[in-house]
This record gives structure tokens, C-alpha cells and sequence, in this order.
């Protein structure tokens, strides 16, 4: 039995030493370790042997086992590197490539925009107040001062998701829980967030949009503060020169109600297609929070006064960019998304 495993384990070695390519390793080990292989057959003669001869060939069998494995690893340790070396050697790999470019994203161009609004907004003192999505009719309209059947109702067409729950059709249902969760405390935030409205979709006007709110309560905030608030906004967003115009308007939300414009970034007020000829690009509704919100929010609008704007976020960039339909924002087209 032992001559026989000396002669196996020299076989085996000479004949590892004959393999010429990696490829032949598996063939090898199967004929001489596998489990139908040679070693495992000679091991099934121990058996027969006595019970004095059984332990020594037992020892020499499991030498020779680990023997052979370990010159298995170098063998093919040797005969990798040499078909590295050979593929090298062929000009096959070139290792003074340079490697593939990762392609990295970017952030979106609404993203960059919301961005670049919060930071403005921090420098002035507001802080970030998030509010869902989803929400109740109770905030996105009655505690807003639009209670059922009210004909401003119309101003939003609404995606229902149930009697009692909508897709925000703006920021505003965000300043009723912002005051509700700080009164009785002074209030300076922008809520920004993305808002759905059931319309038909226009170059101009998508089904979903961003909008930036803006609130502020306090002791004697007037509307004054707004106005120098927007005005700060705009030259720090649109450049130094930025000049507003305030128009009257209507919100059931806020009273007095207004809304802002700011002389055209492209044609600096000499008209052009941009502004439509009129000098001026529309940049939020606004005004001073409406007492009957204030006092749905918790504060006593004999004590608090507040003000509230909410601008879009798409609408700027597109005036700002020169991009002429809105519905490429949110159509996934990398042609579109990659120039930003
Ligand atoms: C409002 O939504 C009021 N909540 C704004 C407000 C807040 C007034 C606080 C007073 C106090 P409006 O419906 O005008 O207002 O929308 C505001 C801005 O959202 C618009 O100027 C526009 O830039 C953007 N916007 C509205 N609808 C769309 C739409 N379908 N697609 C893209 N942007 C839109």
C-alpha cells in the first residue's frame, strides 16, 4: 500500500509539472484529488489492510494528499502568471489605457433651482419648514379660508384621493401646520415643495410643479417687510439691478393680497418676447397672512400680523434658461436634463 502512494504522489507531481496551460488544472485535480479520483481509490484499499498497517498508511495517504494540494496552488499560481505574461507580451491588454470614464449624474435643474432659493432665503434669516404632500381638504382650502363651494376653489383643480384628501394644489396648506405646531412663537420659513394640480398640461403649466411659500408672523410685521423681502429675493436670485412692481390681486388667504413682478433679466425692461413686450416677469403671489388664517393657525391677529408669498420654481428656471416648454422638466429625457 505505501509503494503504491509513493508512486501515486510521484505520478501526480510529475505529471502536474507537465500541464502546459492553466485550462488543464481542473483535469488534473479531478483525476488525482477528486472524489472519484485517484488518491480516494487508493484510500479505499486501506480497508483491507491490517489493523497495524492501517494507521501508517493512513498518515502517508493524508501527507500525501496535502502535498499534492499544495503543489496544485503553485502550479497554477505559475501558469496564470505566465499567461499574463504572454498576453502582455502580445500587446492582447494594455495596461497604459486609460480607464473608462464613470459617468456620474447631476443633480436636476428644479433641485439646482431649490437649491439655490434656500440658500438666498437662509442668508435672510428663514428657516426650512417641510410639509406632505398629501394632505386634507381642511388645510389645502377651508382652514386657508376657502370653505366648500367657494368660487376660489376654482383657481386649483384638485386631484382627489378621497372626500377629505388631496394632492396639495399648493405650499399654502404648509403655513396652517407650521402654525399650528409653533404658535405661540414668531414664525420666518420657506416651505418648499412639490405641488399637483389636475390641468390641462401647456407648455407653461404642468400637472406637477414646485412651488417655494414663504412665512413670516410676528409683532408688527407689515407689509413693507414682504415687499423689501421679495426685493432682496430678486437681486440676489436675478442680479443687483432687479426691480419690482406690485399689482393688486386676490387670495382668499391673504389680505391685503398682491402680486409681484420684477423687471425682465433678458431685456431689462425695453420689452421682448421673453416678457411678452410688457417689461415684466410675474415672480409670486403674496401678501399679509388673512386674520381668519392667522387665528386657524393659533395666533390672535390682534397680537400677530404676517406675511406670504408662494412662487414657482419650473416658470423662473424656463425664463432664466430660455427653456420654451415646461413639460420637458419632468419627461426623463437625457438630452434635455444633461445641458443643465
Ligand atoms: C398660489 O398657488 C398661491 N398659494 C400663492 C400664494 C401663497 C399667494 C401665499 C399668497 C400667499 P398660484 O396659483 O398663482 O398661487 O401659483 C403660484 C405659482 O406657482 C405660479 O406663479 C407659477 O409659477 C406656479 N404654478 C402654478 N401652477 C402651475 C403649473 N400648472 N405648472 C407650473 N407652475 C405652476
Amino acid at each position: 500500500m505505501l509503494e503504491s502512494l509513493n508512486a501515486l504522489e510521484k505520478e501526480g507531481l510529475d505529471a502536474l509539472k507537465a500541464l502546459a496551460q492553466a485550462e488543464e488544472l481542473p483535469v488534473w485535480y479531478r483525476t488525482y484529488l477528486g472524489r472519484k479520483g485517484r488518491l480516494t481509490e487508493v484510500l479505499r484499499g486501506l480497508g483491507v489492510l491490517s489493523a497495524e498497517e492501517r494507521p501508517h498508511a493512513g498518515r502517508r495517504a493524508n501527507e500525501i494528499k496535502t502535498a499534492l494540494e499544495s503543489a496544485f496552488e503553485t502550479r497554477q499560481d505559475e501558469l496564470r502568471a505566465a499567461e499574463m505574461e504572454a498576453s502582455l507580451a502580445s500587446g492582447a491588454l494594455d495596461v497604459t489605457l486609460p480607464g473608462r470614464p464613470v459617468a456620474p449624474g447631476h443633480l436636476h435643474l428644479s433641485t439646482r433651482m431649490l437649491r439655490r432659493i434656500r440658500a438666498i432665503f437662509a442668508e435672510m434669516g428663514f428657516q426650512v419648514y417641510e410639509a406632505p404632500e398629501v394632505e386634507t381638504d381642511e388645510n389645502n382650502f377651508e382652514l386657508l379660508n376657502i370653505p366648500p363651494y367657494h368660487p376660489a376653489r376654482d383657481m386649483w383643480d384638485t386631484f382627489w384621493i378621497n372626500d377629505q384628501v388631496v394632492l396639495r394644489t399648493h405650499t399654502s396648506p404648509g403655513q396652517i401646520r407650521c402654525m399650528r405646531e409653533n404658535h405661540p412663537h414668531p414664525i420666518r420659513v420657506i416651505l418648499p415643495g412639490k405641488c399637483y394640480r389636475y390641468e390641462q398640461v401647456t407648455p407653461r403649466s404642468e400637472h406637477q410643479f414646485y412651488q417655494v411659500e414663504g412665512l413670516a408672523v410676528g409683532h408688527n410685521i407689515r407689509i413693507t417687510d414682504l415687499i423689501g423681502t421679495m426685493h432682496e429675493f430678486a437681486r440676489k436670485m436675478h442680479g443687483a439691478a432687479r426691480r419690482l412692481r406690485i399689482r393688486g390681486s386676490y387670495f382668499p388667504f391673504t389680505e391685503p393680497s398682491i402680486e409681484i413682478d420684477m423687471d425682465c433679466i433678458l431685456c431689462a425692461g425695453k420689452g421682448c418676447r421673453v416678457c411678452k413686450f410688457t417689461s415684466w416677469l410675474e415672480i409670486a403671489g403674496a401678501g399679509m397672512v388673512h386674520p381668519v388664517v392667522l387665528r386657524n393657525g393659533g395666533y390672535d391677529p390682534d397680537q400677530w400680523s404676517g406675511f406670504a408669498f408662494g412662487m414657482g420654481v419650473e416658470r423662473p428656471a424656463m425664463l432664466h434658461h430660455g427653456i420654451e416648454d415646461i413639460r420637458y422638466f419632468y419627461s426623463n429625457d437625457l438630452r434635455f436634463l444633461r445641458q443643465f
